[in-house]
């Protein structure tokens, strides 16, 4: 199904579950060669949510900022690959939204395990804001928080399960937006867990 959140903003229920025997296998890859790990923030905080990239720009965090880099900080080497399961599904995902031609080089892979939260932001690290971002929720449901673009506009919330994919492009590209504490469950193929990958043109 087709639901349009706002506008620009269009969420997919379910459109990833056909992928899922292939983006699983995949995922336990890129994790065998880099590894979730909490990152720090500009000022110093320890994230709850772990992550780890594949592609060729990862985003990272540490005390000089937030930036995107072609290597992992922690082996030194480039991320894995975009596998083609992935850059297949958020293409079918972005068109499918009516962005035609979108060509991730990033994809940031963020694990939520119980508590885990995202406090309020907006995405603008990346250079070109008229591309869209595609995120795919696995695992464990969330509560999202979509906001506006103002910090003290109100959010709206949504529950995003196992499969959903949202596409933010267009006016949604700077909304506020965040994700409020994991509540502990289990989730048949996932565990304990929710992972969102959020697929990116960075560079
Ligand atoms: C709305 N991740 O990694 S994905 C992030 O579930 C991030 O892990 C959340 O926010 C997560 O930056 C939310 C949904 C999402 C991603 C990017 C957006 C929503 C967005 C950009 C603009 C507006
Ligand atoms: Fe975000």
């Amino acid at each position: 199904s087709r639901e349009a959140i706002a506008e620009g903003a269009v969420l997919l229920r379910g459109f990833a579950r056909p992928f899922e025997d292939d983006l699983i296998p995949a995922l336990r890859e890129i994790v065998a060669q880099a590894p979730f790990r909490h990152m720090t923030t500009p000022g110093g905080h320890q994230m709850s949510v772990a992550m780890t990239n594949c592609g060729g720009s990862g985003w990272v965090t540490d005390r000089s900022g937030y930036r995107y880099d072609g290597l992992d900080p922690q082996s030194g080497k480039p991320w894995p690959a975009m596998p083609p399961s992935f850059r297949t599904l958020a293409e079918e995902a972005a068109a499918e939204a009516g962005f035609n031609g979108f060509a991730p080089d990033a994809c940031l892979i963020n694990r939520y395990q119980p508590g885990a939260r995202m406090s309020l932001h907006q995405d603008r690290d990346e250079n070109d804001f008229g591309a869209p971002i595609v995120s795919v929720s696995l695992g464990l449901p969330a509560i999202f928080l979509f906001g506006g673009l103002a910090r003290s506009d109100k959010t709206r919330r949504y529950r995003l399960e196992h499969g959903d994919i949202v596409v933010w492009g267009g006016p949604a590209r700077l909304a506020f937006h965040g994700v409020a504490p994991l509540a502990d469950s289990e989730h048949a193929l996932m565990g304990r867990q929710r992972i969102n990958l959020t697929f990116r043109r960075a560079r």
